[in-house]
């Protein structure tokens, strides 16, 4: 029976792939360097999109305080832009997923460093590194599962995803000033064209090193550097082109597998993604139908009731615009009928200068029933309470009798089944 190791030098030979190194560390982190904040200032935009400080009603993390310094007023231009930045947030993160389990493949033999604290300093930079690691594990494991999974986790995604990327960036950028010096170094001490065309026969560990990563008793190489990346590389390759479709659009839509929502969303004037059958959220045939009637509020009390077939009397306009939501899957440009959220304003005392708008949806449970659009938001032209799209009615699933849809915003904000509009004094 052998004995439980003792040494430090004992327990990293438990770890003895002679890959391991600071070299191909540095190089994985390298490319974390460049990707992560991506990840981060994406995100942060995703969450500056709901214009979180508009009401309650829109905001997902009523305590992010001073987290929210940099909040603004989301734009309506360009009408891409939503599609854009969540759809490089969702599909970059997706890619990155190798090469984040490749880095922490890389050091986990620092995991067993023994003693695990050696001094005040030392257990500071343990702590770093556990936030660092748990930090990151966590914000791509809720990311993921709230994209696959409609998610799982107990609590809401969007605070926990939230916090949790301030406290991931608060832990990354210690460990960047404390490693960016020695990975400037180490990435210069090897010539990746040549390691690129090592085989594996001629692999080599590099030269035991101060940070331990290298094995003290590396066994015979199995694998080459060059095939280590290449292994990262293709797997990163391949979610690429399992994911980017889902947002680009096109032909690169079918080879989307990993579309929470399909590929064949089906044919027709409303053949385009739908993220909740009007069934999934309970809203029932009889809350859509004849009987159905849009509550329309504004200035002083004032209030008008139309029908559907009053609002196709009102003058209609048409706008062509994606519907991209914070999974980041979108639609192509849809062109969408009916009358302007400006137009409605007008109807109830706001003919100058429309303010906010809550929108509510008859639908009565669950989340996304209801949400505040800014004045400006109202105010773009091509907003629209839609009754059509690509010339056919709105299908039940996307929102008949009436929906929001809104340039630039996030999925979310286009609301379906409008039973009332607030104008004003939604605070
Ligand atoms: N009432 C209501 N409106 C809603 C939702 C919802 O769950 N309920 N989902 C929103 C989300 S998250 C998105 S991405 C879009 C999707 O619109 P679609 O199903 O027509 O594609 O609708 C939005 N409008
Ligand atoms: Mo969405």
């Amino acid at each position: 029976m052998s004995h439980p190791p003792r040494t430090d030098r004992d327990r990293r030979t438990l770890w003895r792939s002679p890959l391991r190194g600071p070299w191909l560390t540095s190089v994985f982190g390298l490319i974390l360097l460049f990707g992560i904040p991506v990840l981060f200032v994406t995100g942060l935009l995703s969450y500056a999109a709901y214009n979180p400080d508009l009401s309650p009603v829109n905001d997902k993390t009523p305590d992010k305080g001073l987290l929210g310094f940099y909040l603004f007023s989301w734009p309506t231009d360009p009408s891409w832009l939503y599609r854009v930045t969540q759809g490089v947030h969702v599909t970059l993160g997706v890619v990155l997923v190798p090469v984040l389990l490749a880095k922490l493949w890389s050091v986990i033999p620092k995991l067993f460093a023994w003693p695990p604290v050696r001094s005040l300093g030392h257990a500071l930079e343990r702590l770093s590194l556990l936030l660092l690691v748990g930090g990151g594990l966590f914000e791509f494991a809720t990311g993921v599962l709230n994209v696959q999974l409609d998610y799982v986790f107990p609590g809401s995604f969007y605070p926990l995803h939230f916090y949790g990327a301030w406290i991931f960036m608060a832990a990354l950028v210690v460990h960047v000033a404390l490693r960016f010096p020695l990975m400037v170094r180490t990435l210069r001490s090897r010539e990746l064209r040549a390691e690129l065309r090592t085989r594996t026969a001629d692999t080599r560990p590099e030269p035991p090193d101060e940070t331990g990563l290298v094995s003290p008793r590396p066994a015979a190489p199995t694998m080459s550097r060059r095939g280590a990346l290449a292994m990262v590389g293709t797997g990163s390759f391949a979610l690429l082109v399992v994911t980017a479709g889902q947002s680009i659009g096109g032909p690169l839509r079918t080879s989307a597998l990993l579309a929470p929502h399909g590929r064949d969303p089906g044919r027709g004037p409303n053949g385009f993604q739908i993220n909740k059958t009007a069934a999934a959220v309970g809203v029932r045939a009889r809350d859509i139908g004849p009987d159905w009637r849009l509550v329309v509020r504004g200035a002083a009390g004032r209030e008008t009731v139309l029908t559907r077939e009053r609002l196709l009397r009102l003058d209609h306009h048409g706008a062509t615009l994606p519907i991209a939501c914070v999974e980041g899957w979108s639609t192509a440009d849809q062109r969408w009928e009916g009358v302007r959220l400006a137009d409605l304003a007008a109807l109830v005392g706001h003919a100058d200068r429309p303010p906010e708008v809550l929108v509510e949806s008859v639908q009565r449970h669950g989340s996304f029933r209801s949400v505040v659009l800014s004045e400006h938001q109202v105010r773009d032209p091509r907003s629209l309470l839609a009754l059509k799209v690509n010339g056919a009615d709105l299908s039940p699933d996307h929102g008949y009798p009436a929906r929001v849809i809104v340039p630039g915003a996030p999925g979310v904000h286009n609301t379906k089944w409008v039973g009332r509009l607030t104008f004003g004094g939604t605070a």
